[in-house]
Protein backbone atom coordinates (compact mmCIF):
# COMPACT_ATOMS: atom_id res chain seq x y z
CA UNK A 1 0.00 0.00 0.00
CA UNK A 2 1.14 3.84 -0.60
CA UNK A 3 1.52 6.28 2.13
CA UNK A 4 1.13 10.15 2.05
CA UNK A 5 2.29 12.46 4.82
CA UNK A 6 -0.72 15.10 5.72
CA UNK A 7 -0.06 18.15 7.75
CA UNK A 8 -2.88 19.86 9.71
CA UNK A 9 -1.73 23.19 10.10
CA UNK A 10 -1.59 26.17 12.83
CA UNK A 11 -5.05 27.43 11.35
CA UNK A 12 -6.69 23.81 11.16
CA UNK A 13 -5.45 23.28 14.48
CA UNK A 14 -6.64 26.67 15.98
CA UNK A 15 -10.17 26.56 14.35
CA UNK A 16 -10.57 22.87 15.93
CA UNK A 17 -10.07 20.88 12.87
CA UNK A 18 -7.94 18.09 13.55
CA UNK A 19 -10.99 15.62 14.82
CA UNK A 20 -13.08 16.62 10.98
CA UNK A 21 -9.76 15.99 8.93
CA UNK A 22 -8.85 12.60 10.90
CA UNK A 23 -12.74 11.58 10.69
CA UNK A 24 -12.62 12.10 7.11
CA UNK A 25 -9.77 10.10 6.13
CA UNK A 26 -10.97 6.93 8.84
CA UNK A 27 -14.55 6.62 7.20
CA UNK A 28 -12.80 6.74 3.84
CA UNK A 29 -10.83 3.53 5.13
CA UNK A 30 -7.08 4.86 4.82
CA UNK A 31 -5.54 3.57 7.44
CA UNK A 32 -3.20 5.91 10.72
CA UNK A 33 0.27 4.51 10.32
CA UNK A 34 1.76 7.74 12.47
CA UNK A 35 0.49 10.87 14.22
CA UNK A 36 2.29 13.41 15.87
CA UNK A 37 1.75 17.45 17.13
CA UNK A 38 4.98 19.24 16.59
CA UNK A 39 6.24 23.10 16.43
CA UNK A 40 7.94 23.18 13.61
CA UNK A 41 11.38 24.85 12.97
CA UNK A 42 12.42 27.22 10.80
CA UNK A 43 15.72 24.90 9.43
CA UNK A 44 12.74 21.89 8.56
CA UNK A 45 10.37 24.76 7.04
CA UNK A 46 13.30 26.01 4.76
CA UNK A 47 13.43 22.18 3.68
CA UNK A 48 9.97 21.15 3.41
CA UNK A 49 9.33 24.18 0.77
CA UNK A 50 12.09 24.66 -0.38
CA UNK A 51 10.77 24.24 -3.73
CA UNK A 52 9.46 27.64 -2.82
CA UNK A 53 11.54 29.42 -1.05
CA UNK A 54 12.33 32.01 -3.97
CA UNK A 55 8.64 33.00 -3.93
CA UNK A 56 6.53 35.98 -2.66
CA UNK A 57 4.95 34.23 -0.04
CA UNK A 58 7.39 32.13 1.32
CA UNK A 59 8.44 34.82 4.57
CA UNK A 60 4.71 34.70 5.40
CA UNK A 61 4.05 30.89 4.75
CA UNK A 62 7.21 30.11 7.12
CA UNK A 63 5.97 32.92 9.94
CA UNK A 64 2.21 31.09 9.63
CA UNK A 65 3.64 27.24 9.54
CA UNK A 66 5.79 28.40 13.08
CA UNK A 67 3.28 30.50 14.63
CA UNK A 68 1.27 27.54 16.28
CA UNK A 69 1.74 23.72 16.48
CA UNK A 70 1.19 21.10 13.93
CA UNK A 71 -0.54 17.90 13.36
CA UNK A 72 1.82 15.04 11.46
CA UNK A 73 0.40 11.93 9.93
CA UNK A 74 1.17 9.89 7.76
CA UNK A 75 -1.77 7.95 5.93
CA UNK A 76 -1.79 4.59 4.54
CA UNK A 77 -4.12 2.90 1.55
CA UNK A 78 -4.13 2.24 -2.20
CA UNK A 79 -3.20 4.78 -4.14
CA UNK A 80 -3.57 7.04 -1.07
CA UNK A 81 -1.39 9.79 -2.21
CA UNK A 82 -3.65 10.78 -5.18
CA UNK A 83 -6.73 10.10 -3.05
CA UNK A 84 -5.85 12.18 -0.39
CA UNK A 85 -4.78 14.65 -2.75
CA UNK A 86 -8.49 14.70 -4.25
CA UNK A 87 -9.72 15.03 -0.86
CA UNK A 88 -8.07 17.86 0.58
CA UNK A 89 -8.59 20.43 -2.61
CA UNK A 90 -6.97 22.97 -4.69
CA UNK A 91 -4.76 25.41 -2.74
CA UNK A 92 -6.52 28.79 -3.26
CA UNK A 93 -9.36 27.32 -0.79
CA UNK A 94 -12.70 29.43 -1.96
CA UNK A 95 -11.71 27.54 -5.24
CA UNK A 96 -11.77 24.47 -3.81
CA UNK A 97 -14.50 22.02 -4.40
CA UNK A 98 -17.15 21.42 -1.82
CA UNK A 99 -16.74 17.91 -0.18
CA UNK A 100 -13.27 18.58 -0.17
CA UNK A 101 -11.19 19.80 2.92
CA UNK A 102 -10.49 23.26 1.71
CA UNK A 103 -13.45 23.64 0.33
CA UNK A 104 -15.46 22.72 3.05
CA UNK A 105 -14.03 24.66 5.71
CA UNK A 106 -11.77 27.48 4.13
CA UNK A 107 -11.60 30.83 2.38
CA UNK A 108 -7.70 31.66 1.67
CA UNK A 109 -5.27 30.73 -0.12
CA UNK A 110 -2.25 31.09 2.46
CA UNK A 111 -4.63 29.61 5.66
CA UNK A 112 -5.28 26.40 3.46
CA UNK A 113 -5.96 23.92 6.88
CA UNK A 114 -3.95 21.12 5.63
CA UNK A 115 -1.10 20.13 3.74
CA UNK A 116 -0.78 16.78 1.44
CA UNK A 117 2.21 15.09 -0.12
CA UNK A 118 1.92 16.01 -4.28
CA UNK A 119 2.75 12.54 -5.67
CA UNK A 120 4.54 9.20 -4.23
CA UNK A 121 8.39 10.26 -4.61
CA UNK A 122 7.67 13.45 -2.27
CA UNK A 123 5.93 11.42 0.37
CA UNK A 124 9.27 9.83 0.50
CA UNK A 125 10.75 12.73 1.22
CA UNK A 126 8.18 14.16 3.40
CA UNK A 127 7.96 10.92 5.19
CA UNK A 128 11.66 11.30 5.93
CA UNK A 129 11.97 14.89 7.10
CA UNK A 130 9.12 14.49 9.62
CA UNK A 131 9.38 11.59 11.30
CA UNK A 132 11.74 8.55 12.55
CA UNK A 133 11.47 5.04 11.74
CA UNK A 134 10.13 4.30 15.24
CA UNK A 135 7.31 6.51 15.13
CA UNK A 136 5.85 5.27 11.89
CA UNK A 137 3.86 1.84 13.21
CA UNK A 138 3.12 -0.64 10.53
CA UNK A 139 -0.24 -2.99 11.76
CA UNK A 140 -3.01 -4.58 10.49
CA UNK A 141 -6.04 -2.75 10.10
CA UNK A 142 -8.68 -5.65 10.63
CA UNK A 143 -11.48 -4.36 8.99
CA UNK A 144 -9.18 -3.96 5.14
CA UNK A 145 -10.52 -7.05 4.02
CA UNK A 146 -14.09 -5.78 3.72
CA UNK A 147 -12.34 -1.99 2.48
CA UNK A 148 -10.62 -4.01 -0.47
CA UNK A 149 -11.05 -6.56 -2.88
CA UNK A 150 -8.24 -9.22 -1.99
CA UNK A 151 -6.36 -8.38 -5.51
CA UNK A 152 -5.94 -5.12 -4.27
CA UNK A 153 -4.81 -5.82 -1.07
CA UNK A 154 -1.92 -7.10 -2.66
P1 LIG B 1 -0.41 22.62 -1.92
O1 LIG B 1 0.35 21.50 -2.57
O2 LIG B 1 -1.87 22.67 -2.34
O3 LIG B 1 -0.27 22.66 -0.40
O4 LIG B 1 0.19 23.98 -2.48
P2 LIG B 1 1.68 24.49 -2.82
O5 LIG B 1 2.72 23.44 -2.59
O6 LIG B 1 1.62 25.13 -4.17
O7 LIG B 1 1.87 25.65 -1.75
C1 LIG B 1 2.26 25.35 -0.44
C2 LIG B 1 1.67 26.38 0.47
O8 LIG B 1 2.17 27.67 0.14
C3 LIG B 1 0.16 26.49 0.35
F1 LIG B 1 -0.50 25.57 1.05
C4 LIG B 1 -0.08 27.88 0.81
C5 LIG B 1 1.17 28.64 0.39
N1 LIG B 1 0.96 29.45 -0.80
C6 LIG B 1 0.69 30.79 -0.62
O9 LIG B 1 0.63 31.27 0.51
N2 LIG B 1 0.53 31.57 -1.74
C7 LIG B 1 0.59 31.07 -3.00
O10 LIG B 1 0.44 31.83 -3.98
C8 LIG B 1 0.85 29.69 -3.16
C9 LIG B 1 1.03 28.91 -2.04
Amino acid sequence: MEQTVVLVKPDGVQRGLIGEIIHRFERKGLKLSAMKMISVSDALIDEWYAHHKDKPFFPGLKSYMMSYPIVAMIWDGADCVATVRKMIGVTKARDAEPGTVRGDFAMSQQYNLIHASENAEIAEREKKIMFDDKEVFDWKKIDSKHVYIEEELK
